[in-house]
Order: structure tokens, then C-alpha cells, then sequence
């Protein structure tokens, strides 16, 4: 191993490596050096604030995926030579059986756990992690044949060698603007996932995704609104002409999942697992929670918990997936999202909307705006809130207790009430899986 490394990084045990970050990943990685017997430090902002003398002399960093490269003494010491190497690179070099990888805005842990549990039913001994649960080094085992891998746009920012066997982007929508300048480097970071020269998966529903097709390189398409390699025709999931299964036995809400089902046959076809038993995983398939997950029907609602849309791009998927209209709950820390993009789908697809936290004033306001424009072109009206609130009427809730209330008020058996927020959790909850969470408990509460 230390020869791939001194070969692929120049790591040696005189290098100077520092290790930035002390969450699962640098643990993770420290772990690994310590292995080969690689001298390096540890660094963590949270017990000392970094210095341009805490990087002085490092010829390595291995930057955690949480830490902004644009961290003025990072990029000091990136800018005077010193090398970035992330977790996965170090991953990638030493291991030689099949990886995947997986990345998008959304639909990433349902494709790779779906790839996951495809390749156990296929008899494949495979590692399951990245972005998702456990970081790539701690999944290392001699005994594993194929690994799988969630990857984050801030993982493939800093990766340079990953080579996957099969590879996709599911989709491009707006996320972490935050970390990247705009959508054309977010998406360009993602395109890292296909670096080598292993098959390409692409959704041809997504045209940043199709540009960027490489017909030097085999590549298998999906979509859920034409033809493709594999496709939805009459409410079946296909492969060219092969009817591989129904659509009504995917055990999943939303069209969304039908895509990712698309996409995690393309990907186990493109490492070479049986078909009938990847769609025999698929029929066994569990909901990831937080994830368009049925809570209960109390009081003859259906509660839909989908907490964790933390983007509009996820939050617009859950609402086109009704064919009726849902009361939605949206709101929470909206990472500079352009709400005007959420309005048109809430006011299709939203009989009403419950509002929360920090940026719920963005997604009214947007809405509002909408209303207007249609209220001045169509009818010659005098815009004004009132009118909003007659097209598609807005509460605001402090709480998921409030949340709930409200929604049980206004919602009438058979309605559907969905909390697909598409804003991140952490202005009022400790992460997505508390909100939801708190949600559940919520409606439990609530009298019968
Ligand atoms: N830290 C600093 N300085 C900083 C920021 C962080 O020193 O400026 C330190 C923190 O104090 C902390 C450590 O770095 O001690 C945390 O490192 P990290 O934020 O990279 O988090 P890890 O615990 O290593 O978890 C990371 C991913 N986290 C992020 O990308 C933010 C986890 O994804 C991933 O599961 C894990 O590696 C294993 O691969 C989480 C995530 O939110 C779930 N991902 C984002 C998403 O899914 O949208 C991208
Ligand atoms: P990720 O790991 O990329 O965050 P998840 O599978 O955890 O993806 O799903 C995150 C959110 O995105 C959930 O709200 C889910 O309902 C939604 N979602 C899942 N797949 C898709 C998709 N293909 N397109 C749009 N939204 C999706």
C-alpha cells in the first residue's frame, strides 16, 4: 500500500501530512495512516482556531469534507505547495476491487442503498458508505468485492482519482450554493465522478446531467419521460424492450423513486448483476426515513414525513409526484435557494402551506409575487395579500406542535399533509432527522 501511496500522492513517512477536521472522516483517516505508519497531525477549528502557522510547512492535507478549501489558511498553504488529498483518493489508490459512485443533488442514499441491498441479493459481499453513514476508509475489508459509494460535492471537490468502475450524476438542481460560486461549478464539481474511464450513467431528464455524455466513453441513460436505456413505459420499469418490472411494485411514493430505481438498474447492469435479482431488491425495498416516508393516516390524513428535502429541487420532485393537491410545510435555513423557482409547483400542486422558521418570510414572499403576476395578467387585478391568500392560503407555526395543529385543522380526511421543507433544519433543529422526528411525535400527539 505505501508504495501506491508514495506512487499516486508522494506520501511518505517524511512527508509533513496534516489531517484537517476531526469528525468521522479525519478519525477515519488518521485510523489509516496509523495503519501504514505514516506520521501526521491533526487539526480541528473547534479546538483551535486555524493559523496560517498551523499549516506552515505541510507538504499534504487531507482536508475533511466539511471544511471550505477557500479557508484563507488552507488555500495559503494549497497555494505555496502543499498537496490536497481527500479520503476517497487515498481509498480509491489502495483499493482494487469495483467501486461505484453516486452523487446528484438528490436521490443519492436511496440510489446507493438500493444499489447496496441489489448487489447482497446478487451474493456480492459489498461495502456500503461515503457521504452516507460510514466514511469510505472505514469500510476497507479484504473480504469485500465491490464497494458502493455516496459522494458529496464536497467530497469530489477535493478527489482527484476515484475511477469508478460505473459512475452517475442523478441530477443537478440548486444546493450548497454556499460552498460553490453557482450551479455551473456545482455541477462541474459532480462531473469529478466520472473521472477514469469506467461507464457513465446519465439522466436524460436533466440536461446539465446529459452535457455532460462523453462518446468516447460506455454510457447507459435513464429517464422517466422518454426512451432511453432504461426508462418508464406503461407504469413499468424497462430495459430496452425487457419489461423488468412493475412500477406498482416499487414500494415507494413519488416519481422521483422510479428514477432512482432507473438508475440503480443501470448501474448494477453496468457492473454485470443479474437483472430479475436487482428488481427482486427493489420489491424489498424500505424507505429510507426522512425520506417520503408514510408517518400515519390519524385522523383519516396521510402524514408524509420528507424532512429531508433540504433543497427545493427535492421539495419540487415530492410535490409533482401528487396528482392531488397536499398541504405542505416548507421552510427552516434557506442556503440563498431562489425561492421564485418553489413558487409555481406550490401553487400547483399546494391546496395550502405551513410555514417555519428563519426563511418562511422568502417563500411567501415569493409566493405572493407569483400570485400577483398571475392575479395582474390574468384578471387585471389589484394585487395584494389578501388575494394571495385566497389562491394558495399561508400559516405561519412556530413549532412542529403549532405545525401539526394547524394542518389537522385545515385538512379534511383523505388530504395529504407533507413536510418536504426544502430548506436545511439547523436554524431551529439539531439536523433533518430531528425535524422529522419531531414531527412524528407531533402527530402521535395529536388527539384521535
Ligand atoms: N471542522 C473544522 N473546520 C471547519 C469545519 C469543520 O475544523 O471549518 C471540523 C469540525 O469541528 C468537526 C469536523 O471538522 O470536528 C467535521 O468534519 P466534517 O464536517 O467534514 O464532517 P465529518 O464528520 O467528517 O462527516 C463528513 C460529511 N460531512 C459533511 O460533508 C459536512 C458527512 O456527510 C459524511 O457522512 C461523513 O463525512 C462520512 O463520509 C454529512 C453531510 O451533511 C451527512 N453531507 C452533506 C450532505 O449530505 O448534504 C454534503
Ligand atoms: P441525497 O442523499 O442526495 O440527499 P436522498 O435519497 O436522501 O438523497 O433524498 C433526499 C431528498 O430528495 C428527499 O426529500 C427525497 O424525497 C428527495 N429525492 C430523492 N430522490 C430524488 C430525485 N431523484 N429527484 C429529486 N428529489 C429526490
Amino acid at each position: 500500500m505505501k508504495n501506491i501511496l508514495k506512487e499516486k500522492f508522494d506520501l511518505t513517512p517524511d512527508s509533513k501530512i496534516i489531517v484537517v477536521g476531526e469528525g468521522i472522516t479525519g478519525t477515519s483517516v488518521a485510523k489509516f495512516l496509523e495503519s501504514l505508519v505514516l506520521p501526521f497531525s491533526i487539526v480541528d477549528s473547534r479546538k483551535a482556531t486555524f493559523t496560517f502557522e498551523t499549516f506552515k510547512g505541510a507538504t499534504h492535507l487531507i482536508v475533511s469534507p466539511g471544511v471550505a478549501l477557500s479557508e484563507p489558511t488552507i488555500a495559503a498553504a494549497l497555494n505555496s505547495g502543499a498537496k490536497l488529498v481527500s479520503d476517497i483518493d487515498l481509498f480509491a489508490a489502495v483499493v482494487n476491487v469495483p467501486i461505484v459512485g453516486i452523487t446528484g443533488a438528490n436521490g443519492k442514499s436511496t440510489v446507493t442503498t438500493m444499489l447496496g441491498d441489489m448487489a447482497r441479493a446478487c451474493g456480492k459481499n459489498v461495502g456500503v458508505g461515503g457521504n452516507l453513514g460510514k466514511p469510505a476508509l472505514d469500510l476497507l475489508d479484504p473480504n469485500t468485492d465491490l464497494y458502493v459509494l455516496e459522494l458529496s460535492s464536497f467530497q469530489l471537490e477535493r478527489s482527484h482519482i476515484l475511477n469508478a468502475a460505473a459512475a452517475t450524476v442523478l441530477n443537478i438542481s440548486a444546493d450548497h450554493l454556499d460552498r460553490h460560486d453557482d450551479l455551473e461549478n456545482y455541477a462541474q464539481t459532480k462531473q469529478v465522478i466520472f473521472s477514469g474511464d469506467g461507464v457513465m450513467v446519465l439522466n436524460l431528464d436533466d440536461e446539465m446531467v446529459s452535457a455532460m455524455s462523453d462518446s468516447t466513453r460506455k454510457t447507459l441513460t435513464f429517464s422517466i419521460k422518454q426512451k432511453a436505456d432504461f426508462y418508464l413505459a406503461d407504469n413499468n420499469l424497462m430495459h430496452g424492450e425487457n419489461v423488468l418490472m412493475s412500477l406498482a411494485d416499487l414500494p415507494l411514493e413519488g416519481k422521483h423513486n422510479a428514477a432512482n430505481a432507473l438508475a440503480a438498474l443501470a448501474l448494477g447492469t453496468a457492473i454485470g448483476l443479474d437483472s430479475a435479482k436487482m428488481c427482486d431488491a427493489l420489491r424489498h425495498f424500505k424507505a429510507l426515513n426522512h425520506r417520503m416516508q408514510k408517518v400515519s393516516t390519524k385522523n383519516g390524513i396521510n402524514w408524509v414525513n420528507d424532512s429531508k428535502a433540504t433543497n427545493i429541487g427535492a421539495c419540487i420532485a415530492a410535490l409533482e409526484g401528487y396528482d392531488e393537491k397536499v398541504i405542505l410545510i416548507a421552510g427552516g435555513e434557506g442556503k440563498g435557494q431562489d425561492m421564485n423557482e418553489l413558487a409555481p409547483v406550490i401553487f400547483a400542486k399546494a391546496k395550502a402551506v405551513i410555514l417555519i422558521g428563519k426563511d418562511a418570510p422568502q417563500i411567501e414572499t415569493a409566493i405572493e409575487m407569483m400570485c400577483e403576476a398571475i392575479a395582474t395578467t390574468s384578471f387585471n387585478l389589484l394585487p395584494n395579500r389578501q388575494l394571495r391568500n385566497e389562491i394558495v392560503p399561508a400559516y405561519h407555526a412556530q413549532d412542529m406542535q403549532e405545525v401539526v395543529a394547524i394542518a389537522s385543522h385545515i385538512g379534511k380526511s383523505g388530504d395529504t399533509v407533507l413536510l418536504s421543507p426544502a430548506c436545511a433544519s439547523l436554524d431551529q433543529y439539531k439536523n433533518y432527522q430531528d425535524r422529522g422526528n419531531q414531527f412524528a411525535a407531533a402527530i402521535e400527539a395529536l388527539p384521535a
